[in-house]
């Protein structure tokens, strides 16, 4: 797929510096930027970091690790990279992934185009040109006629406001803002607040080594193994064998990650056959237990306390002390209605002697001191605190961005009472304006889907070239309508009702703390039949006369790529 310069508007005609920006070189932002320079147009990425990678960028904090299968994680769209690239492990670590996007990065030559180091802070489209004009935090400005946003859904730090936090004078890390250097535990009075995906990954890390470690917890989590294994060279060409089954898996699975629901209920089993089959996913590798679990454990409460219970037992089974298990024990809602850490030896951690669970509901954290946290019972000094505290998830990385769409309106203003989007990548009334994983997208495992979001751009640009349109915009009663549908679909489901950032709760921040729907959680097969029915429908949802250029600009400004040749 070629621009056809031939054919209308290019970038050489002084109005736009590129034909498109991507913000953001996550691993959306990254495929993003490949397939734009495929395609032939001038194309640059703007980063924030100093670095690829984003999420993995910034989230390097010691034990951050995948818990999807490394090579349903890694890309799927160059068979010669499949290939070229080996993973060292089930579940890479975070060095590994930085390595791997680096590598993707060098191996298509995409560095070039990205420019580090560079925070976009206001992205205005411009009626009269029908592209966008960016300014970042520096003062650059940019035009280009397609705005990309891959910012990512967990990327704004989210912290406690906790008196006195910023006054700690010893070493404070956030997970995902963790230093570009060695933070050692070894030896330290360490303290961990919170206890999500990250939170435990970081936790058994510092156990390891830590003289004291002190674990605030405010809701228990139930966490189950990730059954991590090296993978040698010598099993290489039999992994890779299995490629083609697990990339085909994860484009057709309802969640993105190689396992789909077991169909059967709860119910279907006797008591012994369910607690094998609950037995058995326990042990295997990965996030099956959540991802290939009984169906109804999503909808029915019944059949989810008996998956619920399960896990509690094991809990109990693995920590010693039987008041700390208890304060490990999720009671308050169901398995799997919020996000489901992996682990390795997490819970054994608190059987040791270095280890302190604090739960904040009953010790709340009253202070921070320059060398101490002082809760309810306690003054405990420290000379470490790691905030794992989470994100201002989906909507925050967009928020500060003052996007401006058609006549000035403000994309935050838009999405005040939750987002509004059509399928996660375009918001109404903000033409030629894509996102990579936006809200109400259906994520998951997130290389495959964020490579399906891709591809769709990718196939809109190319039906929009192949009739010389050079705007698109989502017309706002298709907005409308997959909202309605996304909004229904999660409140049928017993996640709607549980508190956590999938369901848009962030305590940490005034007016979000309360539930808003900010992701499809629905079954991603759905999502793909919506998608393919709108293009076969030739994208009648959308409008291509977006206003402001019209007649001759209008055919001067037609972006065409040649989709006959891509
Ligand atoms: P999460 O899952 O949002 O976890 C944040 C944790 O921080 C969670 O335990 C919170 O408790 C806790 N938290 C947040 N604010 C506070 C305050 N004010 N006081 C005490 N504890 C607090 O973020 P993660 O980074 O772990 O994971 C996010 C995703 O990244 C994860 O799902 C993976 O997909 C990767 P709470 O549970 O809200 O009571």
């Amino acid at each position: 797929m070629l621009l056809r310069k031939d054919k209308g508007w290019n970038a050489d005609d002084g109005r736009f510096d590129y034909d498109a920006i991507v913000i953001g070189t996550g691993v959306g932002g990254i495929y993003q930027l490949y397939r734009l320079k495929q395609a032939g147009l001038r194309v640059l990425a703007l980063e924030a970091a100093k670095g690829v990678g984003g999420v993995w960028w910034w989230n390097r904090y010691p034990g951050a690790r995948l818990d999807s299968e490394a090579p349903s994680y890694g890309y799927s769209f160059s068979p010669e990279l499949l290939e070229e690239w080996d993973w060292s492990e089930r579940f890479a670590a975070q060095p590994e992934l930085q390595r791997y996007f680096d590598y993707v990065v060098d191996r298509f030559d995409l560095r070039p185009h990205i420019q580090f180091d560079t925070l976009v802070t206001a992205a205005h489209y411009q009626s009269d040109e029908q592209g966008w004009a960016l300014t970042t935090e520096r003062g650059d400005h940019y035009r280009c006629r397609y705005l990309i946003a891959a910012v990512g859904p967990l990327t704004l730090p989210s912290y406690p406001p906790i008196p006195g936090r910023e006054s700690f004078a010893g070493e404070t890390c956030h997970t995902s803002r963790w230093p570009d250097r060695e933070v050692s535990f070894a030896g330290k009075r360490v303290a961990v607040v919170g206890t999500g995906a990250t939170g435990v990954q970081v936790i058994q890390e510092a156990a390891k080594s830590a003289a004291q470690l002190y674990v605030f917890q405010r809701t228990p989590n139930y966490c189950a193994p990730l059954n991590n294994a090296p993978v040698a060279q010598e099993e290489q060409p039999a992994v890779k064998a299995r490629y083609p089954e697990m990339i085909a898996a994860c484009r057709s699975t309802n969640s993105w990650f190689i396992h789909d629901p077991d169909p059967r209920s709860v119910f279907d089993l006797s008591d012994e056959e369910r607690e094998a089959f609950l037995e058995k996913l326990y042990a295997e590798p990965g996030i099956g237990i959540w991802k290939a679990n009984f169906s109804d454990i999503a909808v029915d409460p019944a059949a989810n306390e008996v998956v619920s219970d399960f896990m509690r037992r094991k809990i109990r089974e693995r920590v010693k002390d039987t008041e700390t298990a208890e304060r490990l024990t999720p009671r308050s809602y169901g398995f799997g209605t919020r996000r489901v850490p992996l682990e390795t030896r997490y819970y054994e951690v608190y059987n040791q002697p270095n280890v302190q669970l604090i739960d904040v509901n009953e010790t709340p954290i009253e202070r921070i001191t320059p060398s101490s946290i002082v809760t309810s019972e306690a003054e405990l000094d420290v000379d470490i605190i790691v905030y794992a505290t989470g994100f201002d998830a989906v909507t925050g990385s967009f928020d500060r961005i003052d996007i401006r769409g058609v006549d000035g309106a403000r994309l935050k203003d838009k999405w005040e009472h939750g987002p509004q989007t059509f399928l996660g990548v375009h918001a109404a009334g903000f033409p030629n304006f894509f996102m990579v994983g936006g809200p109400l997208a259906s994520l998951g495992n997130f290389t495959p889907a964020l490579e399906f979001s891709v591809n769709w751009i990718m196939d809109l640009l190319d039906f929009m070239s192949a009739k010389g349109l050079p705007c698109v915009d989502a017309k706002p009663e298709a907005e409308r309508e997959w909202t309605d549908f996304v909004r229904e679909g999660q409140a049928k489901l017993l996640i709607s009702s549980v508190k956590s950032w999938i369901t848009g709760f962030n305590t940490n921040k005034e007016g979000k703390d309360e539930f808003r729907v900010l992701l499809y959680v629905g079954s991603a097969k759905d999502y793909r039949k919506w998608c393919a029915d709108v293009k076969e429908g030739d994208y009648r949802q959308f409008s291509f006369d977006c206003g402001g250029a019209a007649g001759e600009g209008q055919e001067r400004a037609s972006v065409a790529m040649d989709s006959a040749r891509s």
